[in-house]
């Protein structure tokens, strides 16, 4: 098939499982078409079957906000034309699902039909999108999108309980190339980060007031009360001054490294032996998968998705949004005791198995055999 996917390009979980299935279908013998803003952060291999188009949004000064979805569905319209794309599958239903309904009419204007495949993967649902300036287009374009996906069943849940949706809703979960998470122990430069005796906790996210980036910091400094530890934080946003400067206070910073944005996190999440991830909403929490993939356990809330993903008393421990005390409690009894520790490490790479690319991706082709059929 020849698939014309739209996504954000940046570090956020939409456009890593969009790249990512990009580059998979690409390997099964699909033409992809990658259509965006910016080049996909993990989209390092272009090649005959995989292809990137940039939407350029000329700056004019007469427009207070410059008017991306027109320029995106002009894009599609020309791509889908030039390339002849079957299928466009957009990952973010804002303005995604909005611009390829507009694309697709202004190709049936010219006779030619391109289905729509959207997923929905979370804050245009629970965050953005319900926000009252937003919803009527964006329950429009759900309901306008041949198919819908939803990341996983809570989301799915979730879609219903606020939207007023007529579109059946497929789920399928987001998805790991467990290949791309094997690196050996002396790859990780473990000693770079920590001594033999401390233990490391690493949190990766977009440091966006959902993840409760305070909530992460203390609990680590209760952590590190009780045993030798070191905290990786990785990511940039709004959220990482104000959590540089509560490190401070707590007199932690010594203990605490702020990465930044990483194209590395398999190799930092290497030498982790446990991950936090305390958000307040998680429609799916694909940075817990990744940490799973690599053998670290996650304390977690159970908001959500997370519950999914994350088994209580297996791959990790899960609390109510907000519990730090608990949170703290079950990270030190994981930490403190290395057989305990040992097992849920193992519990975890199983645990992450479940949600193998390899089975992932065919329920996508599905989705797309079945659009096609249908339309
Ligand atoms: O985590 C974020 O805030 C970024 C956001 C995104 O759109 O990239 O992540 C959402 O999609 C990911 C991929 O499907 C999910 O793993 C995240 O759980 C989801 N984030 C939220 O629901 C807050």
């Amino acid at each position: 098939m020849k698939i014309g996917i739209v996504c954000y390009p940046t570090f956020g979980g939409s456009g890593v499982v969009a790249t990512e299935l990009g580059l998979e279908l690409s390997k099964r013998g699909h033409t992809i078409h990658f259509i965006t803003y910016n080049q996909p952060v993990r989209l390092e291999l272009l090649g005959n079957n995989i292809h990137y188009h940039e939407v350029n949004v000329p700056e004019y000064p007469l427009f207070h906000y410059q008017p991306y979805e027109l320029a995106l569905s002009s894009k599609l319209v020309d791509m889908v034309k030039l390339h002849g794309i079957e299928i466009l599958h957009v990952h973010y239903a804002i303005p995604h699902a909005y611009a390829a309904y507009m694309a697709q009419k202004m190709l049936r204007e010219e006779d030619i039909y391109v289905p729509i495949v959207t997923t929905l993967h979370g804050t245009d649902i629970t965050l953005v999108g319900n926000h009252p300036f937003y919803k009527p287009a964006v329950t429009f374009s759900i309901n306008k999108s041949d198919a819908v996906t939803a990341v996983s069943q809570s989301l799915k849940d979730d879609t219903l309980r606020l939207f007023d949706i007529k579109q059946e809703i497929d789920v399928v979960t987001n998805f790991i190339d467990l290949k791309k998470f094997k690196h050996d122990y002396t790859d990780c430069q473990r000693a770079m980060m920590a001594s033999d005796n401390e233990k490391i906790i690493t949190h990766i996210s977009n440091f966006r007031e959902v993840k409760r980036i305070p909530d992460i910091i203390n609990i680590f400094n209760n952590i590190q009360k009780e045993l030798p530890a070191k905290l990786m934080m990785v990511g940039e946003g709004p959220e990482r001054e104000p959590a540089e400067r509560l490190c401070r206070k707590l007199g932690i910073s010594d203990k605490v490294v702020f990465f930044g944005n990483s194209n590395e996190i398999d190799r930092i999440l290497c030498f982790s032996d446990l991950f936090l991830l305390p958000s307040e909403t998680e429609s799916f929490g694909l940075s817990a998968l990744e940490a799973m993939a690599s053998g670290v356990p996650v304390v977690s809330s159970n908001t959500g998705g997370i519950p999914e993903v994350n088994t209580e008393g297996f791959s990790g421990y899960l609390s109510n949004v907000g519990a730090i005390e608990e949170m703290s409690k079950n990270a030190i009894k994981l930490l403190k005791d290395d057989k305990l520790l040992a097992q849920f490490k193992k519990n975890a790479k199983a645990q992450a198995k479940k949600f193998d690319i390899q089975n992932i991706v065919p329920q996508y082709e599905k989705v797309y055999e079945k659009t096609l059929k249908t339309c």
